[in-house]
Formats: C-alpha cells, structure tokens, sequence
C-alpha cells in the first residue's frame, strides 16, 4: 500500500553574515504554517531551513568580526536555530552549508554538470556586488555621487576580473521558457512570473560559477585554486537535504520539493538558475517557488544604519509569540510588501484576538461553566440558525485548504474569523443568560452548538497559533489524538456530558504602559 502523500517545502537558507531580524522570521513563518497545516491534513511533511555559510560575504563579516569563518558561522549560525524555538517553528531539519553532507551533494552535482558538458573554464571581467553575491551588467548599473557603481538593489559593486568555471546558462534560455510554459504555477505571485520571463526572454548570459580570490567555501572538485560561486552552493541545499547524489530514500520520496518560500529578492536565483542547474543535472526542478512581499517598519526600510531593525524576541517579549505569529500573517496579504507598526499590532491583537475570538470562546466556556455543571452541555433539536453556524464551521475546512494551499494565509485567516463572527452573532441573537431563565434546554442547545464551533476553530488556528488553540482545545477536554483534521465535523462532535477543566483566557488584551 503507498504511504501518506508527501510534501516537501523549504525556506531559504540564511546568510550567517547578520542576525536574525523580522523578515527571517516571516518566511519560515510562513512556511512553518504550511507544514503544520499540512501534517494535519494527513501528509508527510519535510519542512527544511538552515544556513548559508559560505561566500566572500561571510568571509567579511568573520574579518571584520576576528575571528576564522568557521567559528564565526558556527555562531552565528547558532541564533538562526534559536529563533526556531522562540518562534516555535516544527522544521524537521536545519541544514548547515558547512556541514559534510552538503560538501559532498554541491562537489557530485558539480562533477555531473562537468560530465555532461554544462560548465567550461573562461575568464571573468564584470562587476560583483558583494553585498548581493551577485553578478550584474554594465546596463543595470547606476553611477553614485562618490563614483561607485551602485546595483538595482543598491548595493555597491566592484570589478572583478579573474579566472572562472561558467554555467552554459544561454543555452537554458528556451528549456526554460517551455518549463515555465507548462507549469504556469511554478512562479507565485502571478505578476512575478511575468517579470521572470520577460527577464528569461530578454536573453541569457553564461553564468560564472566560481571565484579565484576569497577561499571561503567548496572548492571545485578537480581544481582547488576555484571555489565555487556560493549561489550554486547555497541552492544545492534543497537537494543535500533529502540525501543527494543518493537519488533513492528521502531524494525519491520527497524531490521534487513541492515549494520553496522565498522573498522577492531573491526570485531569479529561484527560477532562473537553479532550475537551469536541475535540468541541466537531469533532475526535476521545484514543483513552485512563492515570492513574498518585504516588511518595512513604521513606513521606513529596515536598515542598520536607521537603527530600525526589528529582532524577533522584541517582538514574542513584547505582544506574545502566537499574537506575534497571529500579526505577521493577517496583516498584510501573503506576497505584497507590508508595514509594521506597533499601533496596527495592538489593534490586531486587541480586535482579532481579545475582542473577537477571545472574547467568543470565553464567554461560552465560562457559561458553560457556571450554568452547565462543568461538562458539554446536552443538545436537543437543531434549529435553522444552529444548523447555519455548524454548516459554516463544518465547511470551514473546505475553504481554508483552498487558501493555503495557494499560500494565500491572510485569506484562510479571513474565512476563519468569518466564522468567529458568526459566532458571535450567533451569541448575542440566541442569548444564553436570557435562555437560562426562560428555557435552560434551549440554553443547553445553544451552548452545545457554540462549544462545537469552537471546537472547529481552535482545530483550524493550530497551524498559525499552536500554544493558544491547543489551550482552547484542552478546556474542551480534546486530547491531542482529538486534533487532527480528520476530527472535523460530525464525526468528532463533542460528547454531551464529558466533563471540562475550569476555563481561562486565552487572549489577553494589551495594554500599554504608561511612558515612564
Ligand atoms: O538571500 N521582509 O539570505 P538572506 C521580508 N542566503 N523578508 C525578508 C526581509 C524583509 N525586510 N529581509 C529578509 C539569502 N527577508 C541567501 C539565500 S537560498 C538558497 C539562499 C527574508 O539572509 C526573505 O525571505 O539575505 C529573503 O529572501 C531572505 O530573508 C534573504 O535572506
């Protein structure tokens, strides 16, 4: 019998030349969503970050820093897994560049592209950002008033001239095209995927994929004086991860990933070369590759000099790791750049998650509480508004895995909350504490259906909230056998009568301190 569909995704791999700021933690974020959503709707899931450790670019930094690259990135590579556990990412690997494993996946991958005649040995004269690890035409270039050469992304350039292995990227050109053509879902959002092949069409040039004047990284196999071009390293990541050059086990089971989640910045390494090196390799590129937005913190660049750099701690200490979690991806729609401040935050947390989820699973669980001796509460006949906000939970499902499945989470948010709000509505029109007196059956009827659409809830949130709607779900006596997706609906209702823990809340509201 053939196991659980799989589904491999993947976060970029970070340069170890900074600390972890916010837009790291957006990604994996992201992805983090996706891959618990995934594994609870049924699929084997590999979900891979890391870092990228190689490159003149860390090279630098260690410079700078005075100490050697490798004890340089084994600390700094060190803040990127702690971020994994302050914001609770479920990645089940974090792959370092400097590890064995990837030595030996980028050297094979370079001796097949060697064999098959993909890479010659030239010479390089052209600019290089450094800052970018990139390559860039005279024609792209703007002049500053210092006289430096400045790239689209303004980064400073500099001339390099130097002996250098090349990519036959210009004969990919038209392989590419075709590929883009029959996967139209490959490049997300759809506006990227124009600029990608209007980019592809304007013609290709050969790509150098090593440097002869820094040493920090893989050495080409054959020819050590070369080390290879970080970008074709750092790519190879993808691939190490699941086992290559070993194309059995993990290679067969997971490649190709199903998604790689990138920033926009970074689209064209993504979609132009590194499906270019897998065809080129004879293997299959990515089944997709998303390019998210860029955050800018109260309406200005995040940058060191401005001093404006959002740490992720500042944020988790600050408003709560689910508020925070929460924040990221309702506010701004998934694949536009966003802003953050800290007023939005706190309507947010205090509108979405105190007033309106908080607020309806609260007052129902307290009144179950008090008016129900502590325990799911009997239901008699359903009327046709109960029948209407239990079909909306029960659909929920449905709705939800259609956006976010197309990376769309500030859509599978709004469905979500569509629903909060209907439960809500549901509460003021059916008045409970007015049942109470009148018709405690009623009453019961109506608690039992609210107590069941929180149940729907707190089961979709837990990708996005997984502390918080676990807590809603142990004060609705759900173990976690109770959780999954396969426990929506009727088939996992509630059991009248099962007894539940005293109810608390969950989301506070914040409350600002008074300027000292
Ligand atoms: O590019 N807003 O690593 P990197 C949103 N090592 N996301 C942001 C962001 C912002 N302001 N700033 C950074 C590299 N990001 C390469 C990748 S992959 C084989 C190699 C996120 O450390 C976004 O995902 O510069 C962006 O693509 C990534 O960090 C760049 O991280």
């Amino acid at each position: 019998m053939a196991g659980p569909k799989t589904f491999y995704l993947t976060t970029p791999i970070y340069y170890v030349n900074d600390v972890p700021h916010i837009g790291h933690a957006y990604t994996t974020l992201a992805c983090d969503v996706l891959a618990r959503f995934m594994r609870l709707d049924g699929y084997d899931v590999k979900f891979l970050t890391g870092t990228d450790e190689h490159g003149q670019k860390v090279e630098k930094s260690a410079q700078n820093a005075g100490i050697e690259p490798q004890a340089f990135t084994d600390r700094v590579s060190q803040n990127f897994r702690d971020l994994v556990s302050l914001m609770n990412y479920s990645n089940d690997d974090f792959i370092r560049t400097t590890e064995p494993r990837h030595v030996a996946s980028v050297q094979a991958l370079w001796k097949v592209l060697e064999e098959k005649g993909e890479i010659y040995l030239g010479s390089y004269a052209g600019w290089y950002s450094v800052r970018d690890e990139a390559f860039y035409g005279e024609d792209e270039l703007t002049t500053n008033p210092a006289g430096k050469k400045i790239a689209p992304t303004g980064a400073e350039c500099e001339w390099v001239e130097e002996p250098s292995y090349f990519f036959k990227l210009s004969a990919w050109q038209d392989r590419l095209i075709a590929f883009y053509e029959a996967n139209p879902d490959f490049i997300a959002p759809a506006g990227k995927r124009n600029e990608v092949m209007s980019f592809v069409k304007s013609g290709l040039k050969d790509l150098s994929v090593s440097r002869t004047t820094f040493k920090w990284g893989i050495p080409v196999p054959g020819n050590d004086e070369h080390i290879m071009y970080v970008w074709l390293d750092a790519l190879a990541n993808y691939i190490t991860a699941v086992g290559y050059p070993n194309t059995e086990g993990d290679f067969a089971k997971y490649w190709p990933a199903d998604l790689h989640m990138v920033g926009k910045d970074i689209l064209r390494f993504h979609t132009v070369y590194w499906p270019a090196f897998l065809m080129a390799a004879d293997l299959p590129p990515p089944k997709r590759v998303f390019a998210h937005g860029w955050w800018t913190i109260e309406g200005q660049k995040m940058s060191k000099s401005l001093g404006n750099v959002i740490a992720p701690e500042s944020l988790v200490t600050t408003y709560g790791l689910d508020q925070t979690r929460y924040f990221l991806l309702r506010e701004v729609p998934f694949g536009n750049d966003g802003d953050f401040s800290h007023k939005q935050m706190v309507a947010r947390i205090n509108g979405n998650l105190a007033n309106d989820y908080g607020n309806l699973v609260q007052r129902v669980l307290s009144m179950i509480g008090k008016n129900c001796g502590g325990a799911v509460p009997t239901p008699g006949p359903f009327t046709e508004a109960d029948d209407a906000l239990l079909g909306a939970a029960h659909n929920l499902l449905d709705v939800v895995r259609v956006e976010i499945r197309a990376q769309a989470f500030h859509k599978a948010l709004d469905a979500i909350w569509a629903v909060v709000g209907d439960g809500n509505r549901y509460v003021d029109e059916q008045a409970p504490w007015t049942l109470k007196k009148t018709d405690p059956a009623r009453m019961a009827t109506v608690l039992y259906v609210l107590a069941e659409t929180i149940r729907h809830l707190a089961i979709l949130t837990q990708p996005i909230m997984p502390d918080a709607s676990a807590k809603i779900l142990d004060q609705l006596a759900q173990g976690p056998d109770a959780r999954g997706f396969g426990n929506l609906g009727p088939a996992g209702a509630l059991v009248a009568g099962t007894p539940l823990p005293t109810s608390q809340g969950v989301f506070p509201r914040f409350v600002e301190e008074p300027k000292a």
